[in-house]
């Protein structure tokens, strides 16, 4: 499986250089990538590619210049990953966290559990029979791609729009107690992963957010080890409902991370200047939205352009649905996020960024930090102790931090002391605990994890706060 990795993280490395010496897409000065911006607010921004998309050069550019997080969009699903019972297919889904990876991007692993593109063979199976099956996809998968990942749909779309549950092949099986079984399952194979219940139409205040909420609520009470709640968030333009910002709120408010996992605006085509003036309007709407929720850990657009996205394929007459035109080139939707993030979008100007008035919302000192990391490494032959002080020497309250570092070749982290840590080598998120996400100015707080290493026992290098380079 490694060799077959970094063959493929070799081809993608060789198809991005020439990706980028093709690349004729540069939309805004290199400060005010989404990604870049997303960062300085302690979020990401996300895209979701499918494999013939890394053939396309000009979609690369795009995508490695301003995204930070990738979803596969079909390669993790069950009729790719387990075709037939107990056969399975995990390469096309290593290509892309192989691309991924080789572009320090992040990965959203969609999904383990779904009624679509879910194969014959599981409806088919006798009801007896579905919890073994489900069992066996959940860990079989989520243990292959242990550590990377950030977080898994773990269970994609069961609600119906009345905020039942549907009724799939798992909950005829199982009853609603199937949901939190492959919670669990996820769990004991990657628990480092943020398991998540995904579904559209949630985004505001309604009968079937209300469902999710309800659900979530026992969930925690059943102390499943549910992280997150993702919001699909199709959208068509000018409805993005005005209650996402509570919404949100509430479900952050049980103690969880919530996510804008497939964002996209579509239109009825062709498209007025006024409709994408209104898309513009949209996406700023959803992405300041996200910004003012400290729980809200990032924003994905479902594809990179209007060329690649699904919408013309499912909804007849529309489209136009993304920030890219068919050319790649940005529209107003993406000056608007740009914006909203706080740089200068559409200027090619490298003229610092305007903070914006949401920045204090989302970590009450703004998003990005001056810091200052020390770090003491303790090893032996095959382990290590890391002791790290993270110190706010700004003259903002740090409210809610994610320290990015990167851990010498060969060690894996086993476990932490407050923080958590993922994925447990390469490139580490250590996003803060409940009870040390605030540092005064002037204030530090202490972490740590322990290590397996194959013999460099360095310690971790380039530490960076919600975004900004921390001096040590
Ligand atoms: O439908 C949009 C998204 C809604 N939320 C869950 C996502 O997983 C879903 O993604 C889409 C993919 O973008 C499409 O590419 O899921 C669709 C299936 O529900 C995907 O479409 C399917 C086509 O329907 C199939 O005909 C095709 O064989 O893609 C398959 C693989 O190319």
């Amino acid at each position: 499986m490694h060799n077959r990795r970094l063959a493929a993280a070799l081809a993608v490395v060789a198809s991005a250089a020439l990706a980028g010496s093709l690349a004729l897409v540069r939309p805004a000065a290199a400060d005010t990538s989404l990604k870049q911006l997303a960062e300085g607010k302690g979020k990401y921004f996300g895209t979701a590619l499918v494999q013939s998309n890394l053939s396309n050069s000009t979609l690369v550019g795009v995508a490695t210049s301003q995204f930070d997080m990738m979803t596969p969009g079909n390669e993790m699903k069950w009729d790719t990953t387990e075709p037939s019972n107990g056969s399975f297919n995990f390469g096309p889904g290593d290509a892309l966290v192989a691309f991924a990876q080789a572009h320090s991007m992040r990965v959203r692993g969609h999904n383990l559990v779904w009624h679509s593109q879910l194969p014959g063979w599981v409806s088919s199976l006798p009801s007896n029979q579905v919890q073994a099956a489900m069992e066996t996809h959940v860990t079989t998968e989520a243990t292959h791609y242990k550590g990377e990942v950030y977080s898994w749909d773990v269970v994609n779309e069961p609600f119906n729009e009345d905020g039942t549950l549907r009724q799939d092949a798992f909950y005829n099986a199982m009853g609603t107690g199937y949901i939190a079984d492959a919670i669990r399952t996820a769990h004991a194979a990657d628990p480092n992963a943020k398991l998540y219940l995904n579904d559209y139409n949630i985004e505001g205040e309604n009968a079937k957010s209300n469902g999710m909420y309800s659900l979530v609520q026992s969930l925690l009470a059943q102390g499943v080890p549910i992280g997150g709640v993702g919001l699909e968030s199709h959208f068509i333009l000018g409805q993005v409902p005005s209650t996402m910002l509570a919404n949100m709120q509430r479900f952050a408010a049980l103690g969880l991370d919530v996510a804008v996992t497939e964002l996209d605006d579509r239109i009825q085509l062709p498209a007025s200047s006024a409709n994408l003036q209104q898309q513009a309007t949209d996406y700023s709407t959803v992405v300041s939205d996200c910004l003012a929720v400290t729980r809200c850990v990032g924003v994905s657009q479902w594809g990179v352009g209007d060329a690649d996205s699904w919408i013309p394929g499912a909804f007849s007459g529309y489209g136009a649905a993304t920030m890219y035109d068919q050319n790649y080139q940005p529209k107003p939707a993406y000056t608007a996020s740009v914006n909203a993030l706080g740089g200068s979008g559409g200027s090619s100007s490298s003229s610092p960024s305007t903070p914006t008035s949401s920045s204090s919302s989302s970590g009450g000192g703004g998003g990005g930090a001056a810091c200052k990391v020390s770090d003491t490494v303790d090893a032996w032959n095959t382990g290590l102790t890391e002791n790290i002080t993270i110190s706010d020497t700004g003259s903002a309250a740090v409210n809610g931090w994610r320290l990015v570092f990167t851990l010498a070749p060969g060690q894996t982290i086993t476990n932490g002391w407050n923080a958590t840590y993922s994925p447990s080598s390469g490139q580490v998120t250590a996003t803060n605990a409940s009870y040390d996400g605030a540092i005064a100015p002037g204030g530090s707080v202490s972490i740590g994890f322990q290590a397996t290493h194959t013999g460099n026992a360095a310690a971790p290098a380039s530490f960076s706060l919600n975004g900004q380079a921390c001096s040590s």
